[in-house]
Order: structure tokens, then C-alpha cells, then sequence
């Protein structure tokens, strides 16, 4: 939850590694198109009804419900929300109780920052077992109103770069958190979030983000069955990136492609099929391809054996996908070079890749043709059997 413009679409769709607008379903399960979408932009800003449930086809286990800001004085807007969280706090099924709550409070207007409602909330709002996460947004603008005071100061300008995020962090502190904090009801964690509007260049910054978010949500939930769930959900996610994966049925049109030509994935092709293995997993997109991809990607069809040129390409399809699948299981922060050398020798040492070769081999002839549904469906059977190989080197 958050003001207009706090953040919160941003945030949502970072964590979900999605860059497509969320789907919106109505309290009884419905979903609402778009034409009719409370997202669109020709509908009122802010009437966001916090009952709708927005889910992101990249990551359907989370569900998020969307508050209406709470402008100056909207009192109205603060009781539906503590309504809202009073019932699902005692919500007896799982998937309708709610489990944390984001409080997106933007930085980004000094004049405007933390409004009357939005202390309100912490002053008398008791959430009681569902903690409270208080997102600090668009702390880049308060950093550079730092840099911009460290300049006025005199400060060399490398200087005052260096020094505005501990100068900005020092003064939010002591004006801002300490006023939050001294509130009834302080929020269980906080978190300071930078630059999460852009994309290009900023992928590291936005996984880190992310991780810092979800790592702090884990920590703040009340039970270990919760942080399992949490765990459980982001799991669940990863098989599903995988099957959507296979299913959009390019590994098996590639695999055609090479029984016609004759010939395994030539030159680019295999970078962008790597790649397109690569892009079904959010989760690895800001830290895998362009790493992977400018340096390990020739080493790879090595591993391809004696297979005949179509079974190489299904075999490649194969083995990418279950790294990918090791590594979003895995999540260990950032996966360099390195890690995924180690996780290629291992997968080959420990005979999963003979393995995934054999069923290749026992289920797929020489002749084809590859790119129908029926082979699709075997492929994903071969991947999600052999996904869970002890591969964490
Ligand atoms: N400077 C800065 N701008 C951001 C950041 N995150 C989001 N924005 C921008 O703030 C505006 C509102 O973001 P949005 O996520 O739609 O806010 P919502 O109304 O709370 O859903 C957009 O123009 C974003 O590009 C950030 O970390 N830094
Ligand atoms: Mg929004």
C-alpha cells in the first residue's frame, strides 16, 4: 500500500521479474479484463479496490492486493484498509489470509514526506500477527537532495557523490525513521529502495532490491510454516517458469529446425537459444545471461555427446533448463561465471547429464518431426524428472 506514485506498481513488478502489467481478479475469483482494468490509465487514478487480487502470469503464487493511497486526511481510505487487513489477519484458509503488508513511503518530495494519514496509520493501525514492512522509495532523490546540500557545503563534487547516500541515510534517520519509530504500532522492517524505475542498466540494482525485500519479509513473518510458505511459493514459481517454458514449444522447434538443416544450432543461434531458455526465469534474467552467454556458451555443445543434431538440440534444452531450474532453487544472491562452471562440471561428474542424454535418446527417434505438443509434453516429463538433481556444488 502507498500514496499514488509511491512506487508500489514498480515494486510489484520487480519482484515478480515482470514487465507486463498484472492480471486482476475481483474478491470472487473473476478476472477483470482490461478494457475495464482499474490499471488502465484512462480510469480515475487511485480507486484501486483493495479487495482485487493482482497476480503476475510470471509468478501466479503471489497474490497482491493494491491499496488506494492514503491522501492528507483520507480517513475513509485508512479504515477500509484496516477493514481489509482486520479480516484477513483471521482469515482461516491460506490463500486468502494475508501474510505481510508493503508500506511504500516515497522520499522523492521532502515537503511531502511522510503525510499526516500515513504516520496515522502506524500511530493506530495494529496489524496485529501481519507485520508491517515500510518501504522507503525513490531514496535516489533523496540521495542526490544530499549531494546537492554536500555541494552547497563546498564538497568536491566526487566527494559529495561519495558521501550523499550516508549523508542521506543519516538525516533520514534521525528526522524520519525516528519519527515513525516512535509511533504505537513502528513498522517491523525497513527497507530504502533506489532506482527501481530503471530498467536498463539497473538490473543488479533491482535484484538486490528485490532479494533485500523478500529476505526482510521472510525475517518479519511470525512462524516458520510462513517463511516456508514463502519459500514453497517461490519454488512452486520455478516449476512453473519451467513448463511454460517448454510448453511455448521453441526447444522443439529448434530441434526441428536442425532436422531439416542438419545441423546443430550454427552460430548465434545457439547464444539466442540459450538465451530464450534463459528469459523464462525472472529470477535469473538480471544476473545469468549476459555473463553466461558472453562467456560459457561455446563450451556447451561439448556436451552434447554423439547425439544426432535435432536430439543435440533437445538435449541442450533439456540440461539449460534444469541449470536454470538449480540455480532459481538455489538463490543465492548473485550467480557469477563461476558458479555456473562449477555447476556444469558437477552436473556432468555426477551423471545427470548421461542420464538426461539415455532418456533423450530412449524417447526421441532420429526422424521426427519434434515440434508438436505430444513432444513437448515428453520433453517437459524428461526435465522435471531429472530437475532435482543433487547439483548444489
Ligand atoms: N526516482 C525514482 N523513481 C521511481 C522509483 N520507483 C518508481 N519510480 C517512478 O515513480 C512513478 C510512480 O511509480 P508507480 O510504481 O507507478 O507508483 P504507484 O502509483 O504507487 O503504483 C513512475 O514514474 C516510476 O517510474 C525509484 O526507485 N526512483
Ligand atoms: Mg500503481
Amino acid at each position: 500500500m502507498g500514496r499514488a506514485n509511491a512506487g508500489k506498481t514498480t515494486i510489484l513488478k520487480a519482484v515478480c521479474g515482470s514487465r507486463e502489467a498484472p492480471q486482476v481478479y475481483n474478491q470472487r475469483g473473476r478476472r477483470i479484463m482490461a478494457k475495464k482494468s482499474i490499471l488502465l490509465p484512462t480510469s480515475l487514478r487511485g480507486i484501486h479496490n483493495i479487495e482485487h487480487e493482482l497476480r503476475f502470469r510470471s509468478n501466479p503464487g503471489f497474490v497482491f492486493h493494491d491499496s488506494r493511497g492514503f491522501e492528507a486526511g483520507a480517513t475513509e481510505e485508512l479504515e477500509k484498509v484496516r477493514e481489509f487487513i482486520n479480516n484477513r489477519a483471521i482469515e482461516r484458509s491460506v490463500d486468502k489470509q494475508l501474510h505481510a503488508i508493503w508500506f511504500c513511503l516515497p522520499t522523492d518530495n521532502e515537503a511531502r514526506m511522510l503525510t499526516t494519514a500515513e504516520l496515522d496509520f502506524f500511530e493506530r493501525c495494529d496489524t496485529g500477527k501481519v507485520p508491517v514492512i515500510a518501504i522507503f522509495t525513490k531514496f535516489d532523490s533523496f540521495d542526490s537532495y544530499a549531494f546537492q546540500q554536500l555541494r552547497g557545503e563546498e564538497v568536491d563534487f566526487f566527494e559529495a557523490r561519495k558521501r550523499a547516500r550516508d549523508r542521506a541515510n543519516e538525516h533520514f534517520d534521525r528526522v524520519y525513521l525516528n519519527r515513525i519509530l516512535q509511533q504505537r504500532y513502528p513498522p517491523k522492517k525497513e527497507l530504502r529502495i533506489r532506482n527501481m524505475h530503471e530498467v536498463d542498466g539497473h538490473d543488479e540494482v533491482i535484484k538486490r532490491t528485490v532479494t533485500e525485500l523478500l529476505e526482510k519479509t521472510s525475517d518479519a513473518l511470525d512462524t516458520d510454516a510462513l517463511k516456508l510458505l514463502l519459500a514453497t511459493v517461490q519454488n512452486n514459481n520455478v516449476e512453473i517458469c519451467i513448463t511454460n517454458s517448454i510448453n511455448s514449444g521453441f526447444v522443439t522447434a529448434a530441434a526441428q529446425e536442425a532436422l531439416e538443416s542438419g545441423d546443430f544450432l550454427p552460430g548465434k543461434k545457439f547464444d539466442q537459444f540459450i538465451w530464450n531458455v534463459g528469459v523464462s526465469y525472472p529470477y535469473l534474467w538480471t544476473q545469468l545471461l549476459d555473463n553466461i552467454i558472453a562467456g560459457i556458451v561455446t563450451a556447451l555443445p561439448t556436451l552434447n555427446g554423439d547425439l544426432p543434431p535435432p536430439l543435440q538440440v533437445l538435449h541442450m534444452g533439456a540440461s539449460a533448463t534444469i541449470w536454470c531450474g538449480v540455480l532459481c532453487w538455489k538463490r543465492t544472491g548473485s550467480i557469477g561465471a563461476d558458479d555456473f562452471q562449477r555447476l556444469l562440471e558437477h552436473y556432468e561428474d555426477s551423471g545427470a547429464g548421461a542420464r538426461v542424454r539415455a532418456a533423450i535418446r530412449e524417447e526421441f527417434d532420429d526422424v521426427g518431426p519434434y515440434d508438436t505438443m505430444e513432444q513437448n509434453a515428453k520433453l517437459l516429463r524428461i526435465i522435471l524428472d531429472h530437475k532435482d538433481i543433487d547439483c548444489i556444488p
